[in-house]
């Protein structure tokens, strides 16, 4: 599964802390856009879709939520709870965000605009993609 945690230098003093985030230096792509999501209710599941194309960088910047992950041949659960670290997914994983955190700010970049038809939100569909690039 082509999916990564990209861990994040601290500049901290004793005021506290800071993250830089860079296009093609600790980001591994343009950056194209920007979103997060916030205020997600409690039991509330999300995403169910892969990206043809998209390439993100995912960070809890505050609080935490898992990630059930698949890329059409093996899943992983991640937990996402520390600002310093980045997930770093590629295109064709499946995705499904879950377990929020009332406090939860999840950070997204993302290499591309936000266009619907770059989603799959048929699993079937999604499988179709993966072994056809196999
Ligand atoms: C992803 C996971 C991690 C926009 O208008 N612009 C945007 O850039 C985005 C991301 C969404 N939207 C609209 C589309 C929907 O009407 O905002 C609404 C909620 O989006 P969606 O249901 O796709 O949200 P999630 O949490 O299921 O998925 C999102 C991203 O869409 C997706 O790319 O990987 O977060």
């Amino acid at each position: 599964m082509d999916i990564r945690f990209i861990d994040f230098k601290i500049m901290g003093d004793e005021r506290g802390s800071l993250i830089s985030l860079e296009q093609n230096k600790n980001i591994p792509f343009e950056i194209k856009r920007v979103y997060y999501i916030f205020n997600t209710k409690k039991g509330v599941r999300r995403g169910f879709h892969a990206h043809k194309k998209l390439k993100q960088v995912l960070i809890a910047v505050k609080g935490s939520c898992k990630i059930h992950l698949d890329d059409g041949f093996d899943t992983k659960e991640i937990v996402l709870d520390n600002p310093s670290k980045g997930l770093y997914l590629d295109s064709l994983v499946w995705r499904e965000m879950y377990d929020f955190s009332d406090d939860c700010v999840l950070l997204v970049l993302a290499s591309e605009f936000y266009t619907e038809e770059d989603y799959i939100r048929n699993y079937d569909d999604f499988k179709k993609h993966v072994y056809s690039k196999g």
